[in-house]
């Protein structure tokens, strides 16, 4: 029997909730666009890392090279739509794409194929976060400024220029945060039983969400009931609710790390006969069609996370181009999306 939680609108105002984080450096403002300088080289930063991104052909454009994770989800189908729409020649870009499809061994020849070509600057988004140092060395030895963005790597500060995207375990604990809060808000007593589907197993968008789930449920006498990934797609996430479901485990919060997951989650407790409103649904990204399952009462909050990076990723690279020290680390700003502002959110929420 499914443990019911009756679901009571929180009053909780935003402000007590609000945990958006700042991105955490300066300079980062991506309205400038600051003219190029030609010096190919920058005021290293700390890390000792002095490649800069630059004309080096004389075409008059950056050539970046976009190694991508794959087409996965809505945020990814996001994520690189704006990359395509930013880096044009009429910002002074050209733009060469490449799809891991979710391959992590792909993705590193991808960024190998990318450096025999010469492109002057590089962006990885890794589909996981291991074994990545031998070629961000070549990339570097080549002398071609590597950019990580949208998840993180755990590699030594000197080879890349810089990082941004999401903070994922701060993604996390705003989503446990916004849990202990509504279970407070609702003097709810029953025991919580968590059904956990997991993103890509060994990327910092797992890894961070994963890891702020599993330190706060031994404290809290929460029950992970089941933990499985679901690769971040709507179709996994299905198949792997509905194996869930065989088993018959109680259950009543659902802590699912993306929005397709979520909905394959949704559909496959509607295709069991269960009601999705009878379970807490916590998931992560804030794609527009997830934020309107907020307002409809289907999901109960969203961690955010931005997939729009282009903009802000072309205005790292013009800085550094120009120059500037640019922020080794530099977080997106990111809240959460629940019943109390769901409705303004919608408003600006991406994808569709
Ligand atoms: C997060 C990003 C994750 C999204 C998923 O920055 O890497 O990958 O949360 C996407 O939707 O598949």
């Amino acid at each position: 029997m499914n443990l019911k939680i009756k679901k009571i609108a929180l009053a909780l105002t935003g402000a007590a909730m609000s945990l958006s984080f700042a991105a955490c450096s300066a300079g980062t403002d991506s309205s400038t666009d600051p003219t190029r300088g030609d010096d190919s080289t920058v005021a290293a930063d700390d890390s000792g890392y002095n490649l800069v991104p630059r004309d080096s052909n004389g075409d008059g454009l950056i050539t970046l090279g976009f190694a991508q994770v794959g087409a996965e989800s809505g945020w990814r189908t996001a994520n690189t739509q704006s990359y395509k729409d930013y880096f044009v020649e009429a910002n002074g870009f050209k733009l060469v794409f490449l799809d891991a499809n979710q391959d992590a061994d792909k993705q590193k020849q991808d960024v190998r194929d990318l450096i025999a070509q010469g492109v002057e600057v590089i962006d990885l988004a890794p589909v996981t976060d291991s074994g990545w140092e031998p070629i961000l060395q070549e990339a570097k030895d080549a002398g071609i400024p590597l950019i990580v963005s949208d998840r993180q790597l755990s590699v030594s500060d000197d080879l890349y220029l810089t990082y941004f995207g999401g903070n994922m375990e701060e993604e996390g604990k705003t989503a446990v945060k916004w849990l202990q809060d509504y279970i407070s808000a609702n003097n709810i007593s029953d025991p919580i039983n968590i059904v956990h589907l997991q993103g890509t197993i060994g990327s910092t968008a797992q890894k961070g969400r994963t890891k702020a789930l599993d330190d706060a449920a031994p404290g809290n006498g929460w029950n992970v009931v089941y933990q499985q990934t679901g690769e971040f797609t709507q179709a996994k996430g299905q198949e792997v609710m509905e194996s869930f479901l065989q088993q018959g485990k109680d259950f009543n919060v659902i802590y699912s790390e993306n929005d397709d997951m979520t909905y394959g989650a949704i559909d496959a407790l509607q295709a069991a006969g269960k009601d999705p409103k009878e379970y807490i649904i916590i998931s992560f990204d804030g794609n527009k069609s997830a934020v309107q399952m907020v307002i409809d009462g289907l999901i109960d909050v969203i961690a955010e996370c931005d997939p729009l990076l282009g903009p802000q990723v072309g205005a790292l690279i013009n800085q550094a181009a120009a120059g500037q020290t640019i922020a080794k680390v530099t977080y997106s700003q990111e809240g959460f999306i629940d019943s109390t502002n769901a409705v303004e959110k919608i408003k600006t929420a991406f994808g569709s």
